[in-house]
């Protein structure tokens, strides 16, 4: 039994491998067999990455980021009795708007999938006058209704809180600009009716680690324990041959998400397998969803890595509060609300 209780449905069917007795490093071990989603995974999809994943019933889905043969991302959905192997639709999911009408994205990458009350969510990113987030929501995985865009232009890595905060959604992102953006915060905003946002408040920014001193962004859907909300993030880093993504770990006030409890000053993973250093984009682990189960205490983290394939890392509540709480550094900005 955990010490830090996760706040969350028990999932005992959460995939998992024990830690390899001669791993050293952070508490965060990469499974045997990844990647587990390779190459040419569907007709007319090239790769599929940064995706998202989480149970439905006894089994799994998800929304995956499959780019298609023309270069352009879509999301597709994906159903798995172990969440390891993967059955994806053969064609993108078809958006409508309010009244049912065909609604699509001119693209859509990088979705989250979150589940607030009875209704699911994706989030992703998309175009609206440049680079921005879309949303859509479902109750049956096969109606996806496309709500209004939450925030202007220019962001991305919207993350939805799995629970409203005083009765409002909270949602994490990050305004970028409409390339490849050399800066970047993780802010969080409120909404009472997933339509109307404000309360922006800014969350956390790039530090003086070198691994995340350029930007960052919200990973998975923050996990609520007994600590705070645990938040996987990613942390990039600028160097003379490009970016290198790498994934890291805070904890964030429960009642206060703006407001940083712990932050490792330590990556958690960073690319170091083929598969994370050679693809689309060399040296990325893309954190976009986990699977937790609150009896066991167990993580799996799903994580696109070279924008290129999904893996598959693991870790435990206890050992992976215990190692931020241990290696934290926290700023003034981390620290403070974050409203000026
Ligand atoms: C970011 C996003 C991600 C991608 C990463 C590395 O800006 O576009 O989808 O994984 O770059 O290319």
């Amino acid at each position: 039994m955990s010490k830090v209780k996760m706040i969350s449905p028990a999932v005992p069917n959460v995939p998992w491998q024990d830690k390899p007795e001669d791993h050293t490093g952070a508490p965060v071990w990469r499974y045997s067999e990844n990647p587990i989603i390779g190459r040419n995974p569907v007709k007319g999809v090239a790769r599929i990455f940064n995706s998202a994943v989480m149970p439905y019933g006894d089994e799994f889905i998800g929304v995956f980021r499959g780019e298609q043969v023309n270069g352009i991302p879509y999301i597709y959905m994906g159903r798995s009795k172990d969440a390891i192997h993967w059955d994806f639709d053969k064609d993108k999911i078809q958006f409508v708007d309010e009244e049912g009408k065909p609604f699509m994205p001119i693209y859509a990458y990088d979705p989250r999938l979150v589940k607030v009350e009875d209704t699911y969510y994706i989030i992703w990113c998309q175009d609206f006058y440049g680079a921005a987030i879309g949303i859509a929501k479902t109750t049956d995985f096969k109606t996806f209704t496309r709500i209004e865009n939450p925030f202007l232009p220019f962001n991305r890595n919207a993350v939805l809180f799995p629970r409203k905060v005083h009765g409002n959604f909270m949602m994490l992102s990050r305004p970028s600009d409409s390339g490849h953006t050399p800066f970047g915060d993780i802010f969080v905003s409120e909404s009472p009716d997933m339509v109307f946002w404000g309360k922006h408040r800014h969350v956390m920014g790039k530090s003086s680690e070198w691994w995340e001193s350029l930007k960052i962004g919200g990973g998975a859907a923050p996990i609520e324990t007994s600590e705070g909300w645990l938040l996987f993030y990613h942390g990039v880093s600028g160097t003379c041959n490009g970016y290198v993504y790498s994934i890291g770990g805070a904890i964030l006030d429960i009642d206060n998400p703006s407001i940083v409890k712990y932050r490792c000053e330590n990556f958690l993973l960073t690319p170091e397998e083929w598969y994370e250093e050679r693809g689309f984009v060399p040296n990325v682990c893309f954190p976009c969803a986990t699977i937790h189960d609150s009896e066991s205490g167990r993580i799996a983290i799903y994580y696109g890595a070279a924008d290129s394939y999904v893996g598959l890392a693991f870790t435990t509540i206890d050992e992976v509060v215990d190692y931020i709480k241990e290696h934290s550094v926290v700023t003034t900005s981390d620290t403070e609300e974050g409203r000026r």
